[in-house]
């Protein structure tokens, strides 16, 4: 089966600086089957485009929770 393309855009709290953009960034990417990952820091909007057959929504929360941030609880 071929790669299936999802796109989620989850809101997370205590994104404040340049640093969070990064380290969200690479705590995203480190997850196998994530393709793209664009934080907005105004919004705090955390938009990720994934593989939905190697990934998967919680785990992406999980790694975003484990790099001590806050995931918003309408996710
Ligand atoms: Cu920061």
């Amino acid at each position: 089966m071929g790669a299936v393309s999802m796109i989620e855009t989850i809101q997370v709290e205590g994104i404040s600086c340049g640093h969070c953009v990064e380290t969200l960034d690479k705590a995203l990417k480190a997850l196998g089957g994530v393709a793209r990952v664009n934080v907005d820091l105004e919004n705090k909007k955390v938009e990720v485009e994934f593989d939905e057959n190697r990934a998967s929504l919680q785990a992406l929360r999980t790694a975003i929770v484990d790099a001590g941030f806050e995931v918003a609880e309408k996710n």
